[in-house]
């Protein structure tokens, strides 16, 4: 049967993406030319997976910009456009409130305000529940304007978080099935979620912290490649919910702390 495509929003890579935020500096450093390749694997491959993709331009005064989770969220018909926590990165917003206020006439826009900010990154939308990691980049402030947007809706919790973003640890298979790095702060995230929500989750975990951010697209998987001992959980999944899995190699993302959900938000 045919299937509808999913909107899918990107952003195009910045010439100027080695200038990019890191935790610590690679081993080696990034090499733009592979990580066009492999933007460019990823888009395709979202266009596979019947998405129907929107490329953003890039601003190469916005190293960071291709990471457009952390500039804009979907939930249902809303969409919240963030303001990120690192002061380089809260230019990035610009072009993207503009690009779907053009594009999305009839969705409902919010916007976090300061002195709230807060990175797409933190944010876990389960279908039934908002968790959001407090971290660096996301502040109380915002996650109180966030439940204030979802009133009546959604439960949203605050998980508090000692990694770069709550999604650095977890990442969602679907409404039920949570997938978190088997490290102490992916326990510590689990135990906090199953504490917080009346709402029960399956949790499988990981061994690699990376490995746990994936992306779930109808009855496909999309994993990072090259995390043998993770392959092989996500491989039990597969054949359990008859699941197809895809692999992508995002290693100069990596060197940024990037992930595979960050380059993406899948407007349903
Ligand atoms: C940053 O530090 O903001 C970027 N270098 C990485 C952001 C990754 N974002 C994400 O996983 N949501």
């Amino acid at each position: 049967m045919p299937q509808n495509k999913i909107n899918c929003l990107v952003r195009d890579l910045a010439p100027s993406f080695n200038c990019s935020i890191k935790q610590e500096e690679p081993d080696e450093p990034i090499n733009l030319e592979l990580a066009e390749k492999q933007h460019r694997d990823y888009v395709g491959l979202l266009r596979s997976l019947c998405c129907h993709v929107e490329i953003i331009d890039y601003d190469s005064m916005c190293p960071d910009c291709c990471f457009i989770e952390d500039a804009i969220m979907s939930f249902d018909d809303t969409l919240v456009i963030c303001n990120p926590g690192a002061s380089s990165r809260k230019p990035e917003i610009e072009a993207v409130e503009i690009f779907v206020k053009n594009k999305y006439p009839n969705r409902t826009i919010h916007k976090i305000k300061s002195p709230g900010y807060l990175d797409g990154g933190d944010v876990l939308f389960t279908g039934g529940d908002i968790f959001v990691g407090s971290s660096k980049r996301t502040n109380a402030y915002a996650i109180t304007q966030l439940r204030s947007i979802f009133k009546n809706r959604y439960n949203v919790y605050s998980i508090p978080v000692e990694a770069l973003h709550l999604k650095s640890v977890i990442s969602h298979l679907n409404e039920k099935i949570l997938i978190v790095s088997a490290c102490d702060l992916g326990k510590s995230v689990q135990q906090q979620i199953e504490k917080s929500t009346p709402n029960k989750y399956e949790f499988v975990f990981v061994p690699d912290r990376t490995a746990s951010n994936i992306l779930s697209i109808n009855d496909n998987i999309v994993i990072q490649d090259r995390f043998p001992n993770s392959e092989i959980i996500f491989q039990e999944l597969a054949n359990k919910y008859g699941l197809t899995i895809h692999k992508l190699n995002m290693s100069e993302f990596i060197k940024a702390d990037g992930a595979l959900t960050c380059c993406s938000v899948f407007i349903r």
